[in-house]
């Protein structure tokens, strides 16, 4: 006798064709998607995703940070619900899968559903967190984050982005601004469907991520201060090149990061210089320092040691430094009983699977902290995410929307 919804499967085409016609909406220039928060473009995609789900017969709420909660009602509506869902942010030069799959695989399992006419005692809730790429507005997981009570409301509004504009002001401009309190919406379980942004299951051949942990991140915005000066007529020895600096710094993290392999990694992807000419030498520079591991101790390991090469490297070209950490959570261990609940379904429905680390940062890090959370992975090609060349297949859409569904469905218990 088959378990209730043992043979349940997503309509694939339908969430093909929803995550296209995303897609439209703040197009890159190569073919991905530039849909930052808090843009008019954000604006646009989440008045699509909105009409979607009222046509689907949710309910949809909003929160004081703008996060989107699209409620499908329980034959329990006092029981606290099961949410699913992701981000419809994305990178400046992004793709068209990061966070989208995840929100419209929830919004498909709605749609399943509706159509196969069943019902389940817990609520389920679609969720659609705001600003968790923190690519305009750093932090990465911004609403999410306040949601768990890691993050200060007040705090945040003010944050701006490389124009000076505020988080909260943009947020009340594209009109997204809801009024309920964060945080106040309890959950009974969280799943979060995600691209690997890796390339551990292509290379392995491999349909699903049954995702255990999620590693630490910190972030350090760092800036430099030398001395404006000529190119030309400054003699070597008299120069305080910020520049040379941050080129230093650079190449440090590099190091360190390769120092605790093969887990540990860093980088630095924003980077300014003042003035920016031709002929003056960098005054300043800011930048921000992304590194992480699946290890706590190597984490503040790496922090601890760029802390003191910084130093060391600015006492040598007599120039100042300040560090500011705009962004840090430590390694994640995802719900014991969701993860399961996540390997039965993709062991039932015939996928191949294996355990995996997230390497990137998601909202699922944060809710985990306030509720049994699990993530479902799937491949993309070459591992490539965070370009414009960022794809997956319609099938490891399919499979990794159709193990969601179980695990959401089998969490939110249907209704014989
Ligand atoms: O940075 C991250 O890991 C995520 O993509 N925001
Ligand atoms: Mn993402
Ligand atoms: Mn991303």
């Amino acid at each position: 006798m088959a378990a209730p919804g043992e043979n349940l499967r997503i309509n694939s085409d339908r969430l093909w064709d929803s995550i296209m016609e995303m897609a439209k909406i703040g197009p890159g220039i190569a073919g991905g998607n530039n849909r930052q928060t808090l843009t008019d473009e954000d604006g646009e995609g989440r008045h699509l995703f909105k009409r979607w789900c009222e046509a689907a017969g949710l309910e949809m709420g909003l929160d004081e940070m703008g996060t989107m909660f699209a409620r499908r009602e329980g034959t329990e509506p006092d029981l606290p619900p099961v949410f699913v869902g992701s981000h419809l942010d994305t990178q400046p030069t992004g793709g068209k899968y990061d966070g989208v799959l995840g929100v419209l695989g929830g919004l498909e399992i709605v749609r399943s559903l509706n159509e196969l006419g069943i019902k389940t005692k817990h609520p389920i809730v679609v969720t659609n967190w705001t600003n968790e790429e923190g690519a305009r507005f750093a932090p990465a997981m911004m609403a999410s984050g306040v949601f768990a009570g890691v993050l200060d409301q007040a705090d945040v509004y003010e944050h701006v982005d490389k124009n000076g504009k505020k988080f909260g002001e943009e947020l009340e401009r594209i009109g997204w601004k809801g009024t309920e309190k964060v945080g106040d919406r309890k959950i009974h379980a969280f799943f979060e469907l995600h691209i690997e942004q890796g390339p551990i299951l292509e290379d392995e051949d491999i349909d699903i991520g049954v995702v255990t942990h999620g590693q630490g991140l910190k972030w350090l915005q760092v800036t430099l201060t030398g001395k404006e000066a000529h190119t030309g007529s400054t003699p070597m020895p008299k120069r305080r090149n910020a520049g040379l600096g941050m080129a230093r710094v650079i190449e440090l993290v590099h190091e360190i990061a390769m120092d605790y392999q093969p887990d540990a990694v860093g980088a630095v992807g924003h980077m300014e210089v003042y003035p920016n000419s031709r002929n003056i030498i960098a005054g300043r520079t800011v930048f921000t320092i992304d590194i992480r591991s699946p290890e706590k101790e190597v984490l503040d390991a790496m922090d601890g040691r760029i802390r003191e090469g910084i130093d060391t490297i600015c006492e040598a070209l007599d120039i100042q430094y300040a560090i500011e950490q705009v962004g840090h959570f430590d390694p994640v261990t995802f719900d014991p009983g969701c993860v399961q609940a996540v390997r039965d379904a993709a062991e039932r429905l015939g996928y191949t699977h294996r355990n995996i680390v997230s390497g990137a940062g998601h909202d699922a890090c944060w809710i985990n902290r306030v509720a049994p959370t699990a993530m479902v992975m799937c491949p993309c090609v070459d591992g490539l995410s965070h370009n414009e060349a960022e794809e997956i297949t319609k099938e490891w859409a399919a499979a990794g929307a159709d193990v969601l569904f179980h695990a959401v469905v089998e969490t939110a218990v249907i209704v014989e």
